[in-house]
């Protein structure tokens, strides 16, 4: 068989869908990559003969899937470290966004960032989640909420692509928050359906649709309109949905055959059957939970019972989760939200991917599968979980290139 590389000495991770062994892993396996897919994988006892090929030691470390992290706003100007010192000094999250800042605060930093400064700080952040092992990132709009500075935002988002080896997927968040120049929240979803996402479809610049559905947010009969002018245009959609209150937005997402809920703190235990129905990936979010001190977790075991995928994410964004920590949100996962470390792994592979609508080509090892792997020097991946701040892959292969890690003295 004629393949570009193989790797053996190490144990596979294989994230494949679940029934079979833990973690799908296979021990002293082998992998061999052809044209920048997963050519072979399994035991290398089983492995055919691979003739003039590079062979790579893995050291009896572990191979993983590439991380993916399927809800970031990786994208803004400034910060909110002063509001965090206000909610520590007794306002709430809520509070603070009736009095004008918040999500608008952003807004305001974003429309004043130039292209160069949201690129940089978005580069910045990237590069964090990249070195923990991210090479799929998925990008939202929702800090221009004009036409000029979502175009901007979405375009930037574009463009990391160019900057890092990353597949970028973009989600236009136009219904984030009612814009300061907006008295009206239906006239301003008027605004993005007939005019902002027409022309963000036009120049290709989303891959999916998001909103908040939310009391600070917008109901669930505005967030159907951004749905149906969605549907309209092909675009897939999603949304943030029962995150600080109950509002309906779950049911509305698997009505729409949507590709992921989003938050669900406050998703009803039967709610969980209709997702599952409807094929719509539960993201968690546990960063914002973490940061906004919320005490209600997801229905964790209501969404185990009904098979429904859950994903992890950073929701890495200036004011409830400024985190670029994908393994961390994994060990919140588990900590706050008691997923199991290899829940948790899943949450980063195989259903992000599925979140993403990548699920055929992305976030397992699998024959086929493109070639985006990590290799860790670790000895068993629940590590990957349990360990703050002490993991990073030691070489990481986005298509089957080596494109860097925490340790090339072993090249
Ligand atoms: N929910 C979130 O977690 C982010 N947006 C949203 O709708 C937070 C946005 C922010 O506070 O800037
Ligand atoms: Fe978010």
């Amino acid at each position: 068989m004629q393949v570009d590389w193989i790797i053996k000495n190490v144990n596979l991770a294989t994230m494949q869908d679940r029934g079979g062994t833990p973690y799908g892993k296979i021990e002293d396996g082998l992998l061999a990559v052809h044209n920048k897919k997963i050519a072979w994988l399994g035991k290398r006892s089983d492995s055919p003969v691979f003739k003039n090929t590079t062979v790579i030691d893995g050291d009896n470390g572990w191979l993983t899937p590439g991380l993916i992290d399927c809800h970031t706003h990786l994208i803004y100007g400034g910060d909110r470290a002063e509001e965090f010192e206000k909610r520590l000094q007794g306002k709430s999250y809520e509070e603070i966004a009736h009095e004008g800042g918040g999500i608008n605060s952003t807004v305001t930093s974003t429309r004043n960032a130039s292209n160069e400064e949201l690129l940089a700080s978005a580069l910045h952040r990237l590069k964090q989640l990249h070195a923990e092992g991210v090479t799929t990132v998925e990008i939202k709009s929702g800090y221009g909420l004009d036409l000029v500075t979502e175009v901007r935002m979405l375009k930037i988002a574009r463009d990391l692509q160019n900057q890092l080896p990353v597949t970028v997927k973009t989600t236009f968040l136009g219904a984030h928050t009612l814009p300061p120049e907006f008295n009206d929240k239906d006239d301003y979803i008027d605004f993005i359906c007939q005019q902002v996402m027409p022309e963000i479809h036009k120049q290709n610049l989303a891959d999916a649709v998001d909103l908040f559905c939310e009391n600070i947010g917008f109901t669930s009969a505005q967030s159907k309109k951004v749905f149906e002018a969605a549907k309209q245009l092909g675009l897939p959609v999603k949304g943030h949905v029962e995150q600080l209150t109950y509002s309906g937005g779950a049911r509305l997402i698997a009505e729409f055959n949507g590709l992921s809920a989003d938050h669900l703190e406050y998703l009803a235990d039967d709610e969980a059957a209709i997702l599952k129905q409807n094929n719509v990936v539960a993201v968690l979010l546990p960063a914002a939970f973490y940061y906004l001190h919320e005490k209600k977790i997801p229905p964790i075991n209501a969404l185990r019972k009904a098979n429904v995928e859950m994903a992890v994410a950073t929701d890495c964004n200036p004011g409830s989760a400024p985190m670029a920590s994908l393994l961390l949100a994994m060990n919140q996962a588990c900590v706050l939200f008691e997923l199991t470390p290899e829940e948790a792994l899943f949450g980063t592979t195989n259903c992000a991917a599925k979140a993403l609508g990548l699920g055929e080509h992305k976030g397992q090892l699998q024959t086929g599968y493109d070639a985006d792997i990590l290799l860790w020097n670790i000895h068993h991946p629940a590590e990957l979980s349990y360990g703050i701040n002490m993991n990073k892959p030691q070489r990481i292969w986005v298509g089957g290139s080596d494109v860097g890690g925490d340790d090339v003295s072993t090249s």
